[in-house]
């Protein structure tokens, strides 16, 4: 069983080698563990500095992709390179070192593909209220939208194996947490999450702003949800729009019983466009869900090919 750290970077020349140092070296159940650093373009020493403290491999790019690129990437990698397990962390020390073996139980007792580190996000002291509050709610969206039960949703602090790594396909552009999650949900991977203790890091580099992180991670939910589940997405909305139309519609039919119509033809022209809207979006659904189909086709496909890929490299 080899297990494969990967750190994605972007300038954390200051951070990583005391992420480095802290990342144990010999796990029982695992037989060999190697680090892997993805330098996301970074215009500091980042590359050097792995190196020196004892990353074995590093992928680099020329110029920043962004995480979800830089993981994608990393996970590509790890699993060229042979790895069983591969365990994602953040290179500005947040996650302790010493706590992987205890992120890997569940994987080496065979319960899970995956596992996510739970800081415990509604306690941890070193958040403000509102992110507190934010990653409460945050965490329960995607839990109902995932089907999983991980309490953290976006933490960076995971393992899974290389069956969960070959099925996970990131199309976001900016962070993998939330999509990879779904994505396990939907594909029916078993996913299990641990307690761990997670220390006061510096301000995310990831998110200017509270109110950005809300906005980018409602986006991220919406579209993966909607790319997953299409159908139950537009139904939901046609059938309001549809709704309104209909009541609306009665509403005018009724006046019109009573003789009443004058002053009631704004309503029915309103009813007409909220039925035609509802109807076409009903539409929608179908059109999207057989894209869907298509799209769990490819990713099938996708997984035979990486899977073959390796089968070839031996
Ligand atoms: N590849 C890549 N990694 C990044 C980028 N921004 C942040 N990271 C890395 O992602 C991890 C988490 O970043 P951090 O600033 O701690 O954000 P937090 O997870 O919100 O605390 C760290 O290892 C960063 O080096 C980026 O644009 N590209
Ligand atoms: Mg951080």
């Amino acid at each position: 069983m080899k297990l494969i750290v990967l750190i994605p970077s972007l300038n954390e020349e200051a951070s990583l080698p005391e992420t480095l140092r802290a990342i144990p070296r010999a796990i029982p159940g695992v037989d060999a563990v190697e680090v892997l650093v993805v330098d996301d373009g970074s215009t500091d020493r980042t590359a050097e500095v792995a190196r020196a403290h004892g990353a074995e491999h590093i992928v680099r790019f020329t110029r920043t992709k962004g995480l979800a690129h830089g993981f994608m990437a990393g996970v590509d990698a790890c699993l060229r390179l042979g790895a069983d397990v591969i365990v994602n962390t953040d290179a500005d020390g947040q996650y302790p070192g010493h706590e992987i073996p205890r992120l890997l139980s569940p994987i080496l007792a065979g319960r899970a593909d995956m596992v996510v580190g739970d800081r415990g996000v509604g306690e941890v002291a070193h958040f403000s209220w509102t992110k507190r509050r934010l990653q409460i709610l945050g965490s329960w969206v995607v839990r109902r939208v995932s089907g999983t039960s991980v309490p953290d949703t976006t933490s960076g602090f995971r393992a899974m194996t290389r069956e969960a790594a070959l099925r996970i396909n990131i199309v976001s552009e900016f962070s993998y947490t939330l999509e990879s999650l779904i994505q396990a949900g939907k594909k029916r991977l078993a996913v299990a999450h641990m307690p761990i203790e997670a220390r006061p890091t510096r301000p995310s580099r990831l998110f200017g702003s509270t109110w950005e992180y809300v906005k980018r991670s409602g986006a991220t939910i919406l579209r993966i949800y909607a790319m997953y589940e299409p159908f139950k997405v537009f139904v939901l909305l046609g059938s309001a729009l549809l709704a309104g139309g209909v009541v609306l519609g009665l509403r005018y039919a009724y006046f019109w019983w009573l003789g009443e119509i004058r002053g009631h033809l704004q309503s029915a022209i309103l009813s007409v466009l909220l039925l035609i809207l509802g109807f076409q979006t009903l539409q929608w659904g179908i059109m999207a869900d057989l894209i869907a189909s298509n799209r769990k086709l490819l990713e099938d496909l996708l997984y035979r090919v990486r899977k073959r890929e390796l089968e070839d490299r031996g």
